[in-house]
């Protein structure tokens, strides 16, 4: 199963580390054959390079659409080495064999994300490129194939080890690594045209990432994992600079874009927000007049939940607040921009992990969102859905002050992100108790309640802060009971999507409690 590499065609858009790589095959008698701008590359700095237009007797045509897309290149990789009937026609018709083949493509992924013309994503559409690839990987029970930089050097280490050669299983590794390469590629394009015709809901559409991390493992430590990058350029924690820390984990990047998603809701405009997340759900959000002090409202709902959580900002980490952070174990602190001294006081903290993203990802924007289930995955619009004031509908006989609006809207946002059944109790514009992921909605009511009413002993408070709180619920009540359970923690306002068979049951008990509701006629689950 070992084949030397007698002649290699190299024809790369990328065209870091190519004179090392193709030096290095040169100097081991590998001859080399390529198009057009990686052989004038090549031969600027001084090697002996074939072009592929003297192979096929065809010049570069049409813009370079056409270069390699000829028997003579695509019978030289797909040819049978072992059947006296390919080798035959090879013969008959002067094709030479082609051992290596190292392609990277027209760079399309980047072309979109630097916002080019629709007739420049076009022309970056590679052809001859994955044509190539595919055909080699096809017949990698004798070729090598190199779509990516990174590879070089596992090629020159394969061929070290094994006397000039490369063996099968490198071979079909390399395989299976372009077949990764040239779906993902296509993917891309079929979803760039997809956002070009307008295309919201995902039909018929390819789905394929980069993997850009390998994870050391996944949910738990028997699991395997990766990170996969989908190319787009939303800031977040897939496109994040980390200033310090270990790697993160899959359960830290789960965390921490649940964490950047729910701040990124608040705009720095209207002041600083806070959030603290604990498994996906956050046990703290606040705004604040400063960072710090949505910060220490964020903890103050649950502090003992807080510890070991992960940390977002919506505006830049300052020095006092990075003090206040590292007063408590924090995981993962995330946030647009970091002070030159915010970064020195957690230089002191190791373990803390820092990342910045030069912005806030837009929250109104769409996207698609994923699930997997046994034999195939769901796919969904993002949940974009806001509210404005003007969409709000007041149900009951009491109407709701202006402060108890400001907190309606603002707990509405947060139950957006908490896990359903959600019911987020807050005040002053920060969470005071949160119920999440329950499998009822009372159980939800409840359990913010005795959050609140724990933190208020630890806060050395006479009362639970639920008592006046205005509190949103993801979804509608479908009887009295939830609302009545709200009373009782003594909730003054309620917002919720409305739409139950029993409205008029749940807007009767509301009106008997002495609660205002208001209806966003706009639903939340998150699961
Ligand atoms: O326009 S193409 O799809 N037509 C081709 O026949 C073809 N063959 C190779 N583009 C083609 N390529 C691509 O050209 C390669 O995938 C590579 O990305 C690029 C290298 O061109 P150059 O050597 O001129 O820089």
């Amino acid at each position: 199963d070992r084949i030397p590499l007698k002649r290699a065609l190299i024809s790369v858009s990328d065209k870091t580390g190519l004179i090392d790589f193709a030096r290095a095959l040169s100097a081991r008698g590998v001859e080399l054959l390529s198009t057009g701008g990686t052989a004038k590359t090549l031969r600027e700095a001084g090697l002996t390079v074939r072009d592929v237009a003297d192979v096929t007797g065809f010049p570069e045509m049409m813009d370079g659409r056409v270069k390699t897309l000829h028997p003579a290149v695509h019978g030289g990789l797909l040819a049978l080495r072992d059947s006296e009937e390919h080798m035959a026609a090879a013969t008959s018709h002067g094709i030479g064999m082609i051992d290596l083949l190292v392609v990277n493509l027209y760079p399309f992924e980047e072309t979109v994300a630097k916002g080019a013309s629709y007739e420049d994503c076009i022309e970056n559409i590679d052809i001859g490129g994955p044509a190539m690839i595919r055909a080699a990987s096809k017949n990698h029970a004798f070729v090598t194939v190199v779509v990516d930089v990174q590879d070089y050097a596992a090629v020159l280490a394969e061929l070290d080890a094994n006397d000039d050669t490369t063996r099968y299983a490198f071979r079909q590794r390399q395989a299976q690594i372009a077949y990764a390469r040239t779906a993902a590629y296509d993917a891309a394009v079929s979803n760039w045209m997809a956002g070009a015709i307008g295309e919201d809901m995902p039909r018929r559409r390819a789905f394929a990432g980069t993997l850009a991390q390998g994870l050391r493992y996944g949910e738990n430590p028997h699991q395997a994992a990766g990170f996969y990058k989908d190319g787009s350029d939303r800031p977040g924690v897939a496109t994040a600079r980390q200033w310090q820390g270990k790697e993160l984990s899959y359960n830290n990047i789960n965390d921490t874009d649940a964490a950047f998603e729910l701040v990124a809701e608040f705009d720095p405009a209207a002041g600083p927000a806070v959030a603290i997340i604990k498994h996906a759900n956050p046990c703290g959000v606040a705004r604040g007049a400063s960072a710090i002090e949505a910060y220490r409202r964020a903890y103050d709902c649950d502090r003992t939940s807080a510890f070991g959580g992960i940390v977002a900002l919506n505006t830049a980490l300052d020095a006092d607040t990075a003090r206040a952070i590292t007063e408590i174990f924090t995981e993962v602190v995330i946030a647009p921009e970091a002070s030159d001294e915010a970064r020195e006081i957690f230089a002191a903290k190791k373990n803390l992990r820092l990342l910045t993203t030069g912005g806030l990802p837009d929250a109104g924007a769409a996207g698609l969102a994923f699930r997997q289930v046994a034999g195939g995955f769901l796919v969904q619009g993002r949940d974009n859905g806001r509210i404005l004031r003007s969409d709000l509908k007041v149900v009951t006989q009491r109407q709701p002050s202006e402060a108890e609006l400001n907190d309606l809207l603002f707990a509405w946002t947060v139950a957006k992100h908490v896990k359903s059944n959600a019911i987020v109790y807050a005040r002053d514009l920060a969470t005071v108790g949160i119920g999440a992921g329950q499998m009822s909605r009372v159980d939800s009511t409840r359990i913010g309640k005795r959050k609140s009413e724990d933190m208020a002993e630890v806060l050395g408070l006479d009362q639970a802060l639920t008592i006046g709180s205005s509190v949103a619920s993801d979804a509608f009540f479908p009887f009295a009971d939830g609302v009545e359970a709200l009373a009782a923690a003594g909730a003054k306002a309620v917002i919720q999507p409305g739409g139950s068979m029993r409205d008029a049951e749940v807007i009767a008990a509301a009106d008997r409690l002495g609660l205002a509701m208001v209806f966003t006629g706009q639903r939340h689950f998150r699961h």
